[in-house]
């Protein structure tokens, strides 16, 4: 989008109504040479809706602003960036779905990792019939510590992944509490992190996009099984629709210029960083926006 100077926007108003438009139409909407430091980036986004709090990676001080960080080429980054690389949507295991996610690059050296787009609702009109009828009134299940278990429990460490999912929780509920005392103390209005009910909340697989009309695939890395399939059968149907979902759907390549912001819509598409690339220096930094109550967005999800 051209001649939009977001450090210059002063409330919400019709280049805010604008940008929200071109995301809905879209999908996702790229605003290049920005001049926006982490309080501008966090006034700005507060024009679009309320935001989510960030349970780790924050900027100090700043916890709705996330750093997503690379050195280039240090060896823990392709484990710190592991999940990154999967397709997935932002807090798709959340009891409501954030409807738009805000990345702005802080430092990006040329051919650092891209982050990729790939459209649902086209993804979903490139299906053919057959699948169409065999997935009608799936709901996946969606909960971030079982998926990382369940679909990458193995390579990630030796620890048994059971103790690993109950140590994630247990730092899940310490940092909740912790933001809590923290928000209040300030008088912030900011949502918190939210704890996901065990094992997972049921997301329909297909959903139909309020603006357009359009049907759309709902999935991504946290999903990790249909609900009502046995534990043998239902995480590989998943993986394995996944897969042929990510081959129909359209892919969109973002390339980082210094002075990028991006939103996407979290809902119709599922986002990953370029897998494998870890060399260069990248730091992005994250804000997640959450439904404004009363517009609709919250009444979206049907378990
Ligand atoms: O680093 C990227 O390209 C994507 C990061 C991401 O998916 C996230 O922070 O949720
Ligand atoms: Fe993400």
């Amino acid at each position: 989008m051209h001649g939009i100077d977001l450090a210059a926007l002063s409330g919400p108003g019709p280049d805010v109504d604008a940008i929200v438009t071109a995301i809905a139409l879209h999908g996702v909407v790229v605003m290049r040479g920005q001049t926006i430091n982490p309080s501008e980036q966090l006034r700005v986004a507060a024009f679009f809706g309320p935001l989510l709090a960030e349970r780790s990676r924050a900027v100090p001080r700043r916890p709705e602003v996330r750093y997503e960080t690379d050195a280039g080429g240090d060896a823990a980054a392709p484990r710190r960036v592991f999940f990154n690389e999967q397709w997935h949507a932002d807090l798709s295991w959340a009891d409501v779905d954030p409807p738009v996610t805000m990345l702005a690059a802080e430092a990006v050296e040329r051919g650092c990792a891209e982050t990729q787009f790939a459209d649902m609702r086209g993804a979903y009109a490139a299906l053919d019939e057959g699948t169409r009828t065999r997935i009608d009134g799936w709901k996946a299940v969606h909960h971030v510590e079982m998926s990382r278990w369940i679909r990458h429990g193995a390579p990630m460490s030796g620890q048994p992944g059971w103790a690993r999912v109950l140590a994630r929780r247990v730092r899940a509920l310490t940092q909740h509490v912790r933001l809590a005392m923290q928000f209040t103390r300030r008088g912030m209005q900011v949502r918190l992190p939210p704890i996901p009910p065990w094992p997972g909340i049921a997301v329909p697989v297909v959903q139909i996009d309020p603006g357009s009309g359009d049907r759309f695939i709902r999935l991504g890395d946290h999903a990790w099984t249909v609900q009502g399939m046995a534990d043998s059968i239902g995480p590989r149907a998943l993986v394995e629709l996944e897969r042929m979902i990510i081959e129909a759907a359209p892919v969109l390549h973002h390339e980082w210029q210094p002075g990028d912001v991006v939103m996407f819509d979290n809902r119709t598409l599922l986002h990953r960083r370029e897998p494998g690339v870890h060399a260069r220096v990248r730091r992005l930094r994250r804000i997640v926006l959450w439904p404004r109550r009363g517009d609709g967005l919250e009444e979206q999800r049907v378990n």
